[in-house]
C-alpha cells in the first residue's frame, strides 16, 4: 500500500514540530518543503563583505536560517545561482539599478536579481543590509519570489520604537505576558540572551528604538547605577540597529537632584537636565532621548508651574538638542479637574501650541482621543497641527481587548485609523500621511507601539498576540501595508506555509479584533470595562474619584436613551475635527454605525440601517461576537494537523476562555442595558446564563498588569 503524501506531511509535521514554546517567534526557519533552486542557492552558496559587529550578526542569521531551512533535507546544492551580500560602495560590479539605489535612505535596502544567476541584496549601511537579509529570508521562507524589478525598500516612518511599560521592579504596566524581561537587578553584570534575541527580533521586523522605562516613571533611572545599566542594554541593541531611550520624570530634579522646583523655566533646573543629559551621553553615547508622560493620571508636569507643555518640552530638547537626542512627549494628557469632554482636552492644550515646539520635539499622540478601546476614532489632533510634529502611539497590549487570553488581530485596527481621512488638506489626507510626515512636511517622524512583550516563554502570552508585535513592526516601517498581507507573512513564517492553515487563520486573524468590539463595544460604546484592571465588563462603573474613569460618564445610558452626544447640541468634541467629518459624522442618517454612540445619544428605538431598532441590533451584535469566539474555538480545532501540539494546545485553551469570556460580556452589558431599555431581547439571542447581580458581584482577584 502505497504511503499517502498528506499523510506523511501531516505526520512530518506534527513529530518534527512535536515541541514548539514559540520562543522562536517569527524566525522558526522551518524546513522548507520542495525548495527552489533560488532558495537552496541562497541559503547555501552566498558571501557577505565587510565585517562589523552587525555583519557578524547578519552572518550569523543566514547561518542558522539556512541550517533550518535548507539542511535536514539535504538538497542538492546548486552552484549556478549565489547571493551576494554587500554595501553599495564596495559592490564593485557594473550596471546595477543604479536610479533605484540612490533613493535609498540609510536604512533602506534594495533586494535584485543581477545578471539572471546573482541575487544581491545591497544597502548604504550595514543596518540596511541586516534588514535587506531579514527580508530576504522572510521571503524565502514564505515562498515567495523575488519580483523581476527587484525590491527597493525605505523605511517610510525615521522613528519606529516599542514602549515598554516597565517598572524598575520588574512589574509591568498593563503587561500580560509575565514579567519585565529586563532585570534590572541583574543588570550591567549579567547580559541574558534573551537581549539579544529581543533585539533580533525586532531587527527583522524594522523596529529602532526601545523605550525601557514607564511612562509611569522613576526618576531612579536617571541616576549612575540605572544609567550602568541602561548602558549594557545600549551596547547590546547597538548592532542591531536599535537605539534605546528612557521616560524622563518630569519632578526628577527635585527627586534625585536636590532642587526645590521642576520649573522648566527655571536656570537652575534647566542647567540640572542640561547636565543630566551630557552625563546620560558618555554611558550611551547613542541614547535616543526621552519619551515623557507629564500632567496625566498624577503625573508631574509643567502644569505645577503654570507652564505651558511646550516650555516642559522644550527644555528637554533643549538639553539633549547638542547630542541628537529627541523628546517624544506625549499628548495623553487630561485632568478631572477640567470641566470639559476627556475627549477634548488634549486637543485643546496641544492645538494652541503648534509651532512651538524645538525642532527635537516631537508629539506623541495616541491613536484615538480616550484610550486605546477596541475602537476609537482617529484623534482629532491628527491633521491639526501642520508645524508640529506628531507621531503615532499604538497599544500592542490589549489592555482593553481582553488581555492576554483574548486573540485580537491587531493590524485592522491599526490600519483603521491610519486610513481615516483627516481632510487636513482637504479629501485624500489619511493619517499615515501626518505619520510619515507627507502631509505636512515634518522633519521628524515616528510610530510608537506600548509592547506586549514579557518573560513568558513564548513573549505575548497568547501566541498570536506575536502578530501584533510584527504587525506594529511592519506598519512602522510602511503604514500603508496591509492587515491581510501582514498576517499572512505572519501565519507562514510562524507556523506552516500550508495553504488550508493560513487561508483559515488568516481569515480568523481579520476578523478578529471586530469580533471584540462586537462582544465588547459594539456601535460605538466604549469604556465600560471593569474599574483598575479594565478586565471584563463593567458597564456599572460609577462614582469615586474621577467621573472620566467610570463607565457611565461615557455610555450615558437611561430610559429614552444612550451614547455620549458629542454633536454641537453635547460636548461639541465634533468640533475638533474637518468640517467634511463634522458633516458626515454630526448626523444621525450620515454617521458611520461603528461610531454611533461614540457621538450621538441615541433613542433605544431608534431604527437603524436594517430597519431594525437600536436595542436590537445592540443585541444582535453582542450575540454575534459570542458566536464568533465559539466559532475561532472550534475551528481551532480542526488545526491539529498542521502544526506542533505544544502550540496547538495552548492556543485551544485560550480560545476557549475567551468564547466563555465573549458571553460574559454579552450577558453583563445586555442585561446592565436591558435594564434601561426595557425590551426583550430580540430573537436570535441567548438569555444570559446569570442575573445582573451575580456579574455585579463577580470580581476576579490578582489580575495582572495593574
Ligand atoms: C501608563 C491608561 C492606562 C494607564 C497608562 C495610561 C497612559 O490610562 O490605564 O495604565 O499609564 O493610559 O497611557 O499613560
Amino acid at each position: 500500500m502505497r504511503f499517502p503524501i498528506t499523510l506523511f506531511f501531516i505526520l512530518f509535521m506534527s513529530l518534527q514540530g512535536f515541541s514548539n514554546d514559540g520562543y522562536k517567534l517569527w524566525l522558526q526557519y522551518f524546513p522548507i518543503q520542495e525548495p527552489e533552486a533560488w532558495q537552496i542557492s541562497a541559503l547555501s552558496n552566498y558571501e557577505v563583505i565587510g565585517s562589523s559587529a552587525t555583519i557578524s550578526i547578519l552572518k550569523k542569521e543566514l547561518e542558522t536560517a539556512s541550517i533550518g531551512m535548507i539542511q535536514s533535507l539535504n538538497p542538492k546544492k546548486s552552484t549556478d545561482h549565489s547571493l551576494l551580500i554587500s554595501k553599495i560602495e564596495d559592490l564593485g560590479i557594473p550596471n546595477l539599478p543604479n536610479e533605484k539605489i540612490d533613493q535609498l535612505t540609510a536604512d533602506g535596502f534594495g533586494i535584485f536579481i543581477y545578471s539572471s544567476n546573482q541575487l544581491i541584496v545591497t544597502s548604504k549601511t550595514d543596518i540596511g543590509l541586516l534588514y535587506g537579509t531579514f527580508r530576504l529570508l522572510q521571503y524565502i521562507q514564505t515562498g515567495t519570489s523575488i519580483p523581476a524589478m527587484g525590491i527597493f525598500e525605505s523605511p517610510k516612518v525615521q522613528y519606529r520604537v516599542l514602549n515598554h511599560w516597565d517598572n524598575l521592579d520588574r512589574t509591568v504596566e498593563r503587561g500580560y505576558a509575565g514579567f519585565s524581561i529586563w532585570n534590572w537587578h541583574r543588570l550591567p553584570r549579567h547580559i541574558d540572551q534573551q537581549y539579544h534575541d529581543y533585539a533580533r527580533a525586532n531587527a527583522s521586523i524594522g523596529i529602532n528604538g526601545t523605550v525601557l522605562t514607564n511612562v509611569n516613571a522613576n526618576a531612579l533611572i536617571l541616576t549612575p547605577e540605572y544609567l550602568e545599566k541602561v548602558q549594557a542594554l545600549a551596547d547590546v541593541f547597538r548592532p542591531y540597529g536599535i537605539k534605546v531611550y528612557v521616560t524622563a520624570r518630569f519632578s526628577a530634579p527635585m527627586e534625585i537632584g536636590n532642587l526645590s522646583t521642576a520649573d522648566p523655566l527655571d536656570p537652575d533646573v534647566r542647567q540640572w537636565w542640561k547636565s543630566k543629559a551630557d552625563e546620560i551621553y558618555k554611558y550611551i553615547p547613542d541614547f535616543g532621548g526621552f519619551v515623557v508622560k507629564a500632567d496625566s493620571e498624577g503625573q508631574p508636569g509643567p502644569h505645577n508651574y503654570q507652564r505651558t507643555q511646550a516650555d516642559g518640552a522644550n527644555m528637554l530638547a533643549e538639553a539633549l538638542q547638542e547630542h541628537h537626542g529627541i523628546v517624544m512627549w506625549r499628548a495623553f494628557v487630561y485632568n478631572e479637574h477640567t470641566p470639559d469632554d476627556r475627549h477634548k482636552q488634549a486637543y485643546n492644550e496641544f492645538k494652541p501650541l503648534d509651532g512651538k515646539f524645538l525642532d527635537n520635539v516631537i508629539v506623541q499622540v495616541k491613536n484615538g482621543a480616550i484610550d486605546f478601546q477596541p475602537r476609537e476614532p482617529f484623534h482629532p489632533l491628527f491633521g491639526a497641527m501642520p508645524n508640529t510634529p506628531l507621531m503615532m502611539e499604538f497599544q500592542i497590549t490589549q489592555e482593553y481587548l481582553g488581555h492576554d487570553t483574548h486573540l485580537a488581530f491587531l493590524a485592522p485596527l491599526f490600519e483603521e485609523v491610519l486610513n481615516e481621512d483627516t481632510y487636513a488638506k482637504g479629501k485624500g489626507s489619511p493619517v499615515a500621511k501626518v505619520i510619515d510626515g507627507s502631509l505636512h512636511g515634518y522633519q521628524l517622524t515616528g510610530m510608537a507601539g506600548v509592547a506586549n512583550i514579557g518573560t513568558d516563554r513564548n513573549w505575548t502570552g497568547h501566541h498570536f498576540h506575536q502578530a501584533n508585535w510584527f504587525a506594529f513592526g511592519r506598519l512602522a516601517w510602511n503604514p500603508y501595508e496591509n492587515a491581510q498581507t501582514i498576517a499572512a507573512d505572519w501565519l507562514r513564517l510562524t507556523f506552516t506555509t500550508n495553504p488550508t492553515f493560513v487561508t483559515t487563520m488568516q481569515e480568523i486573524m481579520l476578523n478578529s479584533r471586530e469580533m471584540v468590539v462586537n462582544y465588547m463595544t459594539p456601535l460605538g460604546l466604549h469604556h465600560i470595562m471593569a474599574a483598575s484592571h479594565h478586565y471584563g465588563p463593567g458597564p456599572w462603573v460609577s462614582g469615586g474619584r474621577r467621573a472620566d474613569w467610570t463607565a457611565t460618564y461615557y455610555h450615558q445610558a437611561n430610559e429614552k436613551s444612550i451614547g455620549f452626544d458629542r454633536t454641537t447640541k453635547g460636548s461639541d468634541a465634533l468640533s475638533q475635527y474637518a468640517s467634511e467629518i463634522q458633516q458626515q459624522w454630526g448626523n444621525l442618517e450620515t454617521v458611520p454605525e461603528k461610531y454611533l454612540l461614540w457621538f450621538h445619544q441615541v433613542d433605544w428605538n431608534q431604527s437603524l440601517s436594517d430597519g431594525d431598532n437600536l436595542w436590537n441590533n445592540l443585541a444582535r451584535q453582542y450575540q454575534k461576537g459570542v458566536e464568533e469566539a465559539r466559532r475561532n474555538r472550534d475551528t481551532w480545532e480542526q488545526m491539529a494537523p498542521y502544526i506542533d501540539s505544544e502550540r496547538f494546545q495552548h492556543i485551544h485553551s485560550f480560545l476557549k476562555i475567551q468564547a466563555e469570556e465573549a458571553q460574559w460580556w454579552k450577558d453583563a452589558c445586555l442585561l446592565y442595558f436591558g435594564q434601561f431599555s426595557k425590551m426583550p431581547l430580540p430573537s436570535g439571542v441567548e438569555p444570559p446564563a446569570h442575573d445582573l447581580a451575580y456579574y455585579m458581584n463577580y470580581k476576579p482577584q490578582h489580575v495582572p498588569g495593574i
